[in-house]
């Protein structure tokens, strides 16, 4: 008898024709094969070995470098299951529609099968998926973002509950190119795009759409989140999770040096955290991935050393760069942002030669490299325990030039869901469209969660009651400009001065006081020796604007009004009881 995965091939296989199929072992080998098959279809070319030892480029078709929101769907069997937050369609008119488009498309081409865990196979929270491609790129990407080959297929084995991911990159034209996403089948069906977001159907679509949905059935969270371990000098190691709308620096957050001697920060995940509640009542989460898949620009020496040491090791191959620009003096990827000067011969994403004077930049703003998380220095060694860590404290944050002070905290669980769902963020080129206005970005997931936000909101406020131990909720902006737009605060490195007080908050070692919005450090409680920063900048930093506050409330009201009645009462009665603060 066929296995459940020996039928999904079939299947597969039936729709798609192609010439031949590869089932993915897994193995370095197998990494090492695909790698040369690659660079023989120029899809990959090789990276100078010596600074980035097995290391590949990749330059993508130009229409294919973000995700494509407008492109993709949830079809849940009502619109209203998937909420104002979703483009929605009806499944079975979605699945015409995709079998339409995946008919015979892999003619002529090889279907890559990809066994896949998300989560350390021994974890109880991890879960069996495969994935089926076209594409030799992603089928190397999934194998550095994911536990890809044997363990998986061992771990299916014969159980038919695994995520079904059927992707082609078709003829790569953005009129034929759709993301849709059946909650209920566990099935993702991504068809005329290769990037990341897109075409990793492990990363956003599986570990946050569908796993948000799984996660609301089932009693968990999965989130848009970094994990990280901060150890301080006494050898005590607090856990963190940071959730922040695309490109607001949490890369830079998950391999953070802090600038304390005798601090540590531990990385787990980059990302996406799936949380659940533990035995002993507090929350666990697990880093799904394997791998992360950053934004190269702003990715350098300064602002992130320890990403940088990252791609230059080979503990685990392959490590691709995906439309960074190339420096010609020595083969190497470059990208803005990555040293001082621009080197002098360099080719931009676009393979033109790069002419610094055109303005424009030579690598693509969402240009991105793809590592594993096992060349990571700073990996912490719990990465892999498969209860995950315990969590004390959750970091929110948005990028914003006014209104949001540098940090506060939340009274309580339900006051935290509350600064969660109305996190705004001024746009990046993370997903394409128009950059720099203000989005509403509840829990940095609008574009993430995988059913109706409103519900999504109720199962928040539902953990926090099954959660004995509950985290401390933060929220942050290290965004801040003054009335000559520049940043006020130093960012980077310096953001474990408030990580540092968040832990002095978590282990009741210092004092809050209390203002319209939460709680907020008493005066001097942020460590800024060393550092030189006014106190009148401090000050402006740690401030509530009253008028901008009003304007933020009416933004909100406005946000909540296009869930109508999901939102939960808890919510309505806080954003009630901030008007009320602010004298509204
Ligand atoms: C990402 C994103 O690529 O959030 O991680 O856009
Ligand atoms: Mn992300």
């Amino acid at each position: 008898m066929a296995t459940p995965m020996e039928l999904f091939i079939r299947e597969m296989e039936e729709l798609t024709c192609p010439d031949s199929i590869h089932i993915m072992d897994g193995s370095d080998e197998e990494a090492r094969n695909l790698s040369e098959l690659a660079q023989k279809e120029k899809v990959l070319t090789k990276l100078n070995d010596k600074v980035y030892p097995d290391s590949y480029y990749h330059r993508s078709n130009p229409n294919d470098v973000a995700r494509t929101e407008h492109l993709t769907f949830v079809c849940t069997p009502t619109k209203e299951q998937a909420g104002p937050n979703n483009n929605w369609l009806d499944p079975a008119e979605a699945k015409t529609k995709m079998n339409a488009l995946f008919k015979d498309c892999m003619k002529g081409r090889t279907m890559y099968v990809i066994p896949f865990v998300m989560g350390n196979p021994k974890s109880k929270y991890a879960k069996n998926c495969i994935q089926v491609t076209d594409s030799v790129y992603v089928a190397l990407s999934m194998r550095i973002m994911s536990r890809v080959g044997k363990q998986a297929t061992e771990r299916i084995g014969n159980c038919a509950d695994f995520f079904k991911g059927i992707h082609s990159v078709g003829d790569v034209n953005p009129d034929r190119r759709f993301i849709m996403h059946f909650p209920q089948d566990n099935t993702v069906m991504s068809f005329g795009s290769g990037y990341g977001g897109n075409a990793l159907l492990g990363k956003k679509c599986y570990s946050l759409r569908i796993a948000s949905y799984l996660g609301y059935q089932e009693g968990w969270l999965a989130e848009h989140m970094i994990v990280i371990g901060v150890e301080a000098p006494d050898g005590k190691v607090t856990y963190f999770l940071g959730a922040f709308p695309s490109a607001c620096g949490k890369t830079n957050l998950a391999l953070l040096q802090p600038v304390f001697p005798g601090y540590k920060v531990w990385t787990l995940g980059d990302d996406i955290a799936w949380i659940n509640v533990g035995e002993d009542g507090q929350l666990y989460a697990i880093n799904p991935e394997a791998g992360m898949f950053g934004v190269a620009p702003g990715t350098g020496i300064k602002t992130n050393p320890v990403m940088v040491d990252t791609l230059k090791n080979d503990k685990f191959f392959p490590t691709l760069f995906t439309n960074t620009a190339i420096d010609n003096s020595d083969n190497t990827p470059w990208w803005e942002g990555l040293s001082d000067e621009t080197p002098a011969d360099l080719t931009d994403w676009q393979g033109q030669k790069y002419d610094k004077s055109s303005g424009k930049p030579a690598a693509h703003p969402n240009s991105r490299f793809t590592v594993s998380i096992y060349n990571c220095p700073a990996l912490s060694p719990e990465y892999d325990n498969p209860k995950g860590v315990p969590i004390s404290g959750i970091i929110f944050g948005g990028r914003r030039r006014n209104t949001i002070p540098l940090v506060y905290e939340c009274k309580d669980w339900e006051s935290g869901v509350f600064t969660a769902s109305i996190i705004g963020s001024e746009t990046t080129a993370a997903a394409g469209g128009t950059q720099g206005v203000v989005r509403r970005d509840p829990m940095a997931m609008l574009p993430f969660c995988g059913y109706n936000m409103g519900d999504y909101f109720k199962h928040w406020l539902s953990i926090g009651k099954k959660t004995s131990k509950q985290p401390k909720i933060f929220m942050v902006n290290w965004f801040r400009k003054d009335e000559n737009g520049n940043f006020m605060w130093p960012g980077f490195r310096d953001n474990s001065r408030i990580i540092k007080w968040m832990i002095e908050r978590i282990e009741g070692k210092t004092g809050a006081k209390e203002t319209e919005i939460g709680l907020m450090p008493e005066d001097n409680a942020l460590d800024t020796s060393g550092l030189t920063i006014s106190k009148e900048t401090m000050d402006k930093l740690l401030s509530i604007n009253k008028e901008d506050w009003k304007k933020e409330a009416s933004m909100i009201e406005e946000f909540y009004a296009k869930f109508g009645d999901t939102i939960p009462a808890e919510l309505k009665n806080k954003l009630a009881e901030l008007k009320k603060n602010l004298g509204i």
